[in-house]
């Protein structure tokens, strides 16, 4: 028996990309998924999918924004009440939005990534956290990016969410010592999913472009390495794990082949 077996598993931003990906895979694992998002249309199909990878287990949807503050604590204590503590909170709701320079960017884009990036990690994160250490267990996994390593041109407060994910991992591992919470984060390169198209706005065009000419990776790649990170014994932890395209050397180093 796998160590996911029977374990709850909380998603944000699981109607799309890696986590969707990652939901899946963990239901593959034998755990019970806990998949949020805004998007309830896309919730219902993958809630179907979840019970057909994992018929035993029980699966269920929340239609969350993690940006706001207040219904993120209702609905923690309604999951918390009726289905149980998660043993892992998967915190991958996030965004970018427009390609710009700072001189040029629109502001309203700015509160969309802070807000949800790194507000939005903290809500779910502050809600659940005391549940956590009251049960005497749990794990947080924080997806970062590579643009929390190393800024890039028109990158700007996208790549800074991403430097504070970085930091909350680092920083939220450090308040919970002396508890057994751990606390890890992933932090992909280039990764194939809906992200180019909602950071360009929905010009699908200019998104496919982002990967054209290399092998990206792709969600369910991801999805392994945070299958991975949850499953370790409880006494590792994996605090960081950078994972690029081979392709793909750092944030400006890609070998495009056409
Ligand atoms: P997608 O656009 O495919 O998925 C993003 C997910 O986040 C969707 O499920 C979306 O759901 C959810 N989401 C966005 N805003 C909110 C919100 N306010 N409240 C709740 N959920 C929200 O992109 P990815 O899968 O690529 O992105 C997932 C994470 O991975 C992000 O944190 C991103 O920064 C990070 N990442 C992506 C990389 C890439 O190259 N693709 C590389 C490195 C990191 P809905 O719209 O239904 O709410
Ligand atoms: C997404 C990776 O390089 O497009 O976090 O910013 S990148």
């Amino acid at each position: 028996m796998g160590r996911l077996q029977g374990k709850r598993v909380l998603v944000t931003g699981a109607s799309s990309g890696i986590g969707r990906a990652c939901a899946l895979r963990f239901a593959a694992e034998g755990a019970s998924v806990a998949a949020w998002a805004r998007r309830g249309d896309r919730l219902r199909e993958l809630v179907d999918e979840l019970r057909a990878a994992a018929p035993e287990a029980e699966h269920v949807t929340g239609e969350v924004d993690v940006r706001q503050r207040e219904p993120v604590f209702q609905a923690v204590e309604h999951l918390v009440a009726e289905w149980g503590v998660p043993h892992v909170l998967l915190n991958n709701a996030g965004l970018a939005a427009g390609l710009d320079p700072i001189q040029a960017g629109d502001p309203d884009d700015w509160d969309r990534m802070i807000d949800t990036n790194i507000k939005g990690l903290l809500n779910v994160t502050r809600a659940l956290l005391p549940r956590m250490i009251e049960e005497g267990r749990g794990h947080v996994i924080n997806i970062g990016s590579t643009a929390g390593h190393l800024a890039y041109p028109k990158g700007n407060v996208y790549g800074a969410t991403k430097f504070a994910v970085r930091a909350l991992t680092e920083g939220i591992s450090l308040d919970l010592a002396g508890t057994p919470i751990r606390v890890s984060s992933v932090d992909p390169g280039m990764v194939e999913t809906e992200f180019s198209s909602v950071r360009f706005h929905g010009d699908q065009e200019r998104a496919a472009g982002v990967y054209k000419g290399f092998q990206p990776l792709t969600p369910d790649d991801v999805a392994d390495i945070v299958a991975y990170v949850a499953g370790t014994p409880e006494h590792v932890n994996i605090l960081d794990v950078v994972v690029y395209p081979t392709a793909q050397r750092n944030v400006y180093v890609i070998d495009r082949k056409s």
